[in-house]
């Protein structure tokens, strides 16, 4: 068992925009981030993983990025992130960068270079084609945030390609240039002593050479066949790993949408010399009839085929990451477990349990340690993010679906369910700001909030807290190895973790049912690691309750 820190971290996700307030204007900042370190630090996590806080337009959040080496006004400048880095630091709380570079913003100057003529130097750092004709696009490849891939540009009477939005242009991977560009710049924040980078959609830096059109899924073509994993992917980040990543003590994670067990164990390998981990979205992505925007609840066996399935193939070849939500997911205990007011403590600790327990480092998207719940969306007028304004337009406004078959589905996937405010207190705008937030806080923070749970020992903050502390005393939490049991069961989520002589059983029951369980004979007697409910354990026939959830060892 070789001990590595990341593989031991609970790594905290923060959203800046959302997370804590210090000036007033209603957009949270980094200097709201180093007023709440202690908060971080006294619920134990090791690292902190921040959205983009660099110069950006925000057309996307922050994901659209105008200049890497700067700050992005609303958020502060580089003495308050130098500021909170160091306090970070004193605390013993290790910081991760988000780096987008897929694609920059519109406004990178690289981009407002590229765009000027077809001679400019800065012509190759993005992806440029000729129309078929005058009004076609080169391919039928849609944007993920909806309408076409490619941006007419009257200056050069040519095409620009954007995966996302419109004002975020991919860059050209192909140009060495380029990568010598983004390598630089990742040296110049590892110099300043951050932590590491979350990679944002680093499966689609590599596009085939000839573009061809692709399958129609819903209104456009999608690109994924030949954006996704393309032919250079991995010979890139073997690059960025020789060059930057090799020579810094850090961590790294992958965003790396349609990736498969397989390619994970190449983009994270022992020995592959790219990543630590990636992010997988096939538990997340439980897709219906609108594609992404669905509303149904994933059938257990089905989620569980799935995370056993990567849990057992990475197992000693890379390694996982674990989440149940991100700022791009509705919220965990809304999602997989059951936010109704009777249930929503309990499912929430069970699901913290089960993900908890698995191997992998554990990821904790800001709020999901209270418990907050998706947002109750009374109308369109209320979503501030691009893909569910964008989304409501091309389904709905267009006609193609009605408003009441759409909404129940896009309320339930819409990315602002995460993007709501932190809820600090029961004051206004849940102390998140003394001013008007910039996205309506939940109205359930009068009972939700982290002043009330940090001072009730009994709440998801406090289970939160214990499980992250028996990471540190039980590393079986993470070199054990999975196995899953009853794996036909509809009801329950149940698996083992074996190392050397020690073996541990988590049980978790996902159903608003009571369930009778036997516990299985090798672990009766033995002790309660951490349960969510009181319950006699000792016993070898028990009855769950609805979202109990236990761990033997
Ligand atoms: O997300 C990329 C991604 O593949 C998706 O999860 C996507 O955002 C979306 O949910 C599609 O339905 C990353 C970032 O996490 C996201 O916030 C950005 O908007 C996107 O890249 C573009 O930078
Ligand atoms: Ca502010």
């Amino acid at each position: 068992m070789n001990r590595i820190w990341w593989k031991e971290a609970v790594i905290y996700q923060i959203y800046p925009r959302s997370f804590m307030d210090s000036n007033g204007d209603g957009i949270g900042d980094i200097k709201g981030i180093t007023s709440r370190l202690d908060y971080l630090k006294y619920l134990g996590v090791d690292v902190l993983w921040l959205s983009p806080i660099y110069k950006s337009p925000n057309d996307d959040n922050g994901y659209d990025i105008s200049d890497y080496q700067a700050i992005m006004d609303e958020f502060g400048t580089m003495e308050d992130f130098d500021e909170m880095l160091a306090e970070a630091h004193k605390r013993g709380l290790r910081v991760v960068m988000d780096l987008v570079v897929n694609h920059t913003s519109d406004e990178h100057k690289w981009f407002m270079e590229s765009r000027k003529s077809k001679e400019n130097e800065y012509r190759d750092y993005y992806i440029w084609r000729e129309g078929k004709d005058a009004e076609t696009p080169p391919n039928n490849w849609g944007s993920c945030f909806s309408g076409s891939a490619w941006q007419y540009d009257e200056q050069t009477a040519m095409y620009y390609l954007h995966l996302f939005s419109r004002k975020q242009p991919d860059l050209n991977w192909d140009n060495p240039k380029v990568r010598k560009e983004v390598f630089d710049m990742m040296t110049w924040w590892c110099d300043k002593g951050i932590d590491g980078f979350r990679m944002d959609v680093i499966s689609m830096i590599s596009k085939t050479e000839e573009m061809p059109d692709g399958p129609v899924t819903d209104f456009y073509g999608d690109y994924s066949p030949y954006c996704i994993h393309g032919p250079n992917v991995h010979r890139y980040l073997q690059e960025m790993n020789e060059k930057v990543l090799s020579k810094y003590d850090i961590m790294t994670v992958g965003e790396t949408p349609g990736v498969t067990t397989e390619q994970a164990k190449q983009y994270a390998g022992e020995d592959t010399r790219e990543l630590n981990m990636v992010f997988q979205f096939e538990h997340v992505d439980n897709h219906g009839k609108y594609g992404k925007w669905d509303d149904q609840k994933w059938q257990l066996t089905k989620l569980k085929n799935i995370l056993t399935r990567w849990q057992t193939e990475l197992y000693g070849k890379a390694w996982n990451s674990l989440f149940w939500d991100n700022h791009d997911q509705p919220r965990a205990v809304s999602r997989f477990g059951d936010d109704r007011p009777m249930y929503r403590e309990a499912s929430a600790k069970m699901l913290a349990t089960c993900l908890h327990m698995m191997q992998g480092s554990p990821y904790i998207y800001q709020g999901e340690e209270l418990g907050m719940t998706n947002y109750p969306f009374q109308s369109p007028d209320e979503f501030r993010d691009i893909e569910s304004v964008n989304a409501y337009k091309e389904w709905c406004l267009s006609g193609e679906v009605s408003h009441e078959d759409f909404w129940p589905c896009i309320i339930a996937r819409s990315r602002d369910n995460a993007r709501t405010p932190v809820q600090w207190d029961d004051s206004a705008q849940a102390g998140f700001t003394t001013g008007t937030p910039w996205i309506a806080v939940n109205p359930n923070y009068t009972e939700i909030n982290a002043k009330a749970e940090t001072e009730d020992p009994n709440s998801v903050f406090h289970y939160y807290k214990k499980l992250i502390a028996l990471r540190k005393e039980n590393p079986i939490m993470v070199y054990g190895k999975y196995e899953p049991l009853m794996e036909d069961s509809e009801e329950l989520f149940v698996y083992t973790r074996t190392l050397d002589e020690k073996k541990l059983l988590t049980v978790c029951n996902f159903t608003d049912q009571e369930i009778d369980f036997t516990i299985p004979e090798e672990f009766v007697g033995k002790s309660c690691l951490i349960a969510n409910m009181e319950n006699d354990y000792s016993k070898k026939e028990i009855t769950l309750r609805p979202y109990e959830a236990f761990v033997l060892i």
